[in-house]
Parts: structure tokens; sequence; C-alpha cells
């Protein structure tokens, strides 16, 4: 993969809002994230860890909790966001290299709920442009054990406003509306496939129905080289040399989509939220 020819993933990507990339890390390196994370997350609490770890708790979500921006405190983390692999294919499908603001690791044990369909950029508030996620599967990912769930084309929408979430299937509370007959897609990965997405696509994922298999992914977030703000948490903001760049702080608020029928197909209208 190193030198491969990275422009049919570039088409895929600009008509689609995402792309898999195969393989981009060996099951040599993956093995070693996995057993990297495990230990870390075995090691008691952690910082970025807002709803604290409880292993004796009946939900899996509160025995392996996701780990928040370890870049900032663990090197390997630091090394995977800045990784020339990553670069590449980020630099190619953005057209510049862009600047690194998060990781995260989801353990998604078997029985923990999924992430409701959303937007990353309600959270990240890039401005001008939007952001984009690095999603490295550390297992295999299928609809078993609650893979990434997309809306193709879905990058091409503006910020919708969003409605209640079911708590029961998400651990977040906030999900965005799609309009009837759009389904979301699941997307099945091997473990060391990279899955780049558009931060406007909508995504999220399902439960974890099996029950005896983790699913595991290493997650990093990034702004195009032209913004010039985002949200304060994802601050501070790195260039892909590690060096820092200094960004202002976005607002939150504005306007966001709502989906109205015009002529009897779905359409979207800009409205303030209230
Ligand atoms: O891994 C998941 O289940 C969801 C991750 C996600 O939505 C994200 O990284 O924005």
């Amino acid at each position: 993969m190193p030198n491969a020819d990275l422009s049919s993933y570039l088409e895929h990507y600009q008509q689609q809002g995402y792309v898999v990339v195969p393989g981009l890390f060996t099951a040599e390196e993956v093995a070693a994230y996995r057993q990297h994370y495990m230990n870390m997350r075995a090691s008691g609490p952690l910082p970025g860890d807002f709803p604290g770890v409880n292993a004796q708790n009946s939900d899996p979500l509160k025995k392996f909790p996701r780990m928040i921006h370890m870049h900032r405190w663990d090197d390997q983390s630091l090394q995977w966001m800045l990784d020339a692999r990553i670069n590449r294919c980020l630099t190619t499908l953005l057209g510049q290299e862009p600047f690194a603001v998060q990781t995260m690791l989801y353990f998604k044990p078997p029985g923990a709920r999924g992430q409701a369909l959303h937007q990353d950029q309600y959270y990240l508030r890039v401005q001008p442009g939007t952001c984009m996620a690095a999603w490295m599967a550390l297992d295999r990912c299928d609809e078993e054990n609650g893979c990434m769930e997309i809306v193709p084309g879905s990058h091409t929408w503006p910020l919708l406003c969003t409605i209640p979430a079911d708590t029961t299937q998400s651990f977040t509370d906030v999900t965005v509306p799609v309009p009837a007959g759009v389904q979301a897609k699941p997307v099945i990965m091997e473990a060391g496939d990279v899955l780049f997405f558009n931060g406007q696509l909508i995504h999220g994922s399902y439960p974890n129905t099996s029950s005896d298999r983790f699913r595991r992914a290493l997650i990093g977030h990034y702004i195009a080289g032209e913004a010039e703000k985002v949200s304060k948490f994802y601050q501070p903001t790195l260039r892909m040399d590690g060096s820092e760049v200094q960004l202002a702080e976005s607002e939150r608020g504005g306007s966001c989509g709502v989906w109205v029928d015009k002529d009897g197909a779905p359409v979207v209208e800009m409205v303030q939220p209230a």
C-alpha cells in the first residue's frame, strides 16, 4: 500500500463522502495496538474518562469506556495520529495536509450500545470547511459486532438539527433524522483497514450483539489546513509534523437543517435551532 496510487480512492471519497483503504496497517501493528490499549484500560481511570470506569457495572461501556485525546499523554497514540500513511491518504483526499485534533479509542465490548447517527462537524465546528475522520478497525467489524454505518453521499448535506436519540441503542443522546427511504449502510472492515470520512457524512453504529467479540477502533479527527477556527475542546491543534498551530475558538449555534417536503421530495430547509 505505501506507494499505491490513491486516485481511485479520491474519486470514491468525493462522490460518496467516505472511502475504506484496506490493509493500511499490518496485522502485527494492529495486534500491538490492541494489546497496548487493553493494558492501558486495565490500568484504571485515565484522563478524559468522563463517565468514569467501573469494572463492576452491568453496562459494558462502564467497564470499557472509550478513551479520548490519548495523544496528549500517550506517545503511541500521537505517533499513530501523525503516521505518514494516514497523512498521505488525508492529504490526497483533502487536497492539502490536514491539522490533527483528536484521538479516540472505542472498545465496544460484547453487548455494548452503539452511537446514534450524527455528523462529526456538529461537535468540531470547523470554520471554514469541515473535519475528517480516520477510523481504523482493530478487530474485524461486521453487523454482528456493530460495525460503522454510513449514509453514502450525505457529506453534501448541511449540518442538520439534532433530535433525541434512543439511548437504549446509543450511548449518545442526540441523533439526526434521515428522510424516508434513506438507509445507513454497514461498512464491513478487517483489522488494519482505515475508513476515511468527511465531517458532514452521517454515520454511527448499532449495538454489538455478539456474545464474545469486541469491536475496537482507533480514531483520529483532522481538519483541513485552511481552517481558522475549531471548537475549544479540540485544541491544541497540531500540524502533521507534531508542531502546534494556533486556531481561534469557533462559536456554537448557527442555523441547522430540517427536512421538509417539496413537491413530494425531501429537501433541507435551514432554520435557527430552538
Ligand atoms: O465507532 C463508532 O461506533 C462510532 C464512531 C463515531 O461515530 C465517530 O468516530 O465519530
